[in-house]
């Protein structure tokens, strides 16, 4: 199945952003730091113009460190301001702030003014409500929570949450399928036969061993259908007169990925963009 979800709220959210960038003298773009090529939505670059941005790798928390190094080091060599941060801790979203307001020079009378963009479901309402240190922004697990521009204050910053926007054709279909497995898509707009099916060859290839200790597996099985059968053993997806309920299973092996139940996690690394331009 074609993976492509640009429903009407993202492109009117994508033309208020046009209309309202300008109000920034800083922009956090919110990227997943499992994806974080992936999750970089390839029409900021345009409208960002002239005004200061860094790239927030958010979730670090359950992305593989190792990777997630390698990242930042690609994208100071690419000149690009990045950090990498676990967005529901305060200690670290604070120091994200400080960060934004030692680069942006500001006249110590005036307030740093940020706007925090990026894809659905990447962390940027709980971002902002650590750093206000109170819920003002409704959160969620699924993608497309907010719908409205939010502004926020503190005594020294303003502070914009916007609407997770993606674009409208999602290629190549790679990348359409890490945005799914990670939990950018709605489900409504995905399969999870597909994107199941995907997410399991892609821990077979990539983290076998983490597949194995989550699922008790004394090996990796060749045949796939057996592997995602045993799985919906394991956790009870049975249909009716016993038999195992695939989707069901893949489901759960995609949330429990997203979880970060299976352990840390990369979906792609700087060496392997190019598959996904
Ligand atoms: N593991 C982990 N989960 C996080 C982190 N930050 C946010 N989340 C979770 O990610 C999900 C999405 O968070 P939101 O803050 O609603 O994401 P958003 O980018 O505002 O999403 P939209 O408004 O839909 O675009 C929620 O389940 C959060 O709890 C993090 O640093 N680590
Ligand atoms: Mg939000």
């Amino acid at each position: 199945m074609n993976i492509q979800w640009f429903p009407g709220h993202m492109k009117e959210s994508m033309e208020l952003l046009k209309n309202s960038i300008s109000k920034a003298n800083i922009i956090l773009e919110i990227v997943d730091a499992r994806l974080p090529f992936s999750s970089s939505n390839p029409n900021i670059k345009k409208i960002c113009k002239n005004i200061l941005k860094i790239k927030i790798l958010n979730k670090n928390d359950i992305a593989d460190p190792a990777v997630t190094k390698a990242w930042l080091d690609y994208f100071k060599d690419n000149n690009e301001k990045a950090l990498a941060i676990t967005g529901r801790n305060p200690k670290e979203t604070k120091r994200a702030i400080e960060y934004c307001q030692r680069i942006t020079k500001k006249n110590k009378a005036q307030k740093t003014k940020i706007m925090v963009i990026g894809i659905p479901n990447t962390g940027k309402s709980t971002i902002i409500n650590s750093i206000v240190g109170k819920k003002a922004a409704k959160t969620g697990n699924v993608p497309a929570i907010t719908r409205h521009n939010q502004r926020m204050a503190t005594k020294d910053i303003d502070i914009y949450d916007t609407p997770g926007i993606l674009w409208p054709v999602l290629e190549p279909k790679l990348r359409a399928d890490i945005l799914a497995a990670s939990g950018a898509i709605a489900s409504t707009a995905m399969d999870y036969n597909d994107t199941g099916a995907f997410t399991l060859n892609f821990l077979i290839n990539n983290y076998p061993d983490l597949l194995k200790t989550r699922y008790k597996f004394d090996k990796i099985s060749s045949d796939r259908t057996r592997i995602i059968e045993e799985i919906g053993k394991k956790r009870g997806c049975l249909k009716k007169g016993g038999k195992i309920d695939i989707q069901r299973a893949y489901e759960m092996l995609i949330n429990e990925l997203r979880q970060g139940k299976l352990g840390r996690i990369s979906f792609e690394k700087p060496e392997n963009i190019e598959e996904n331009l």
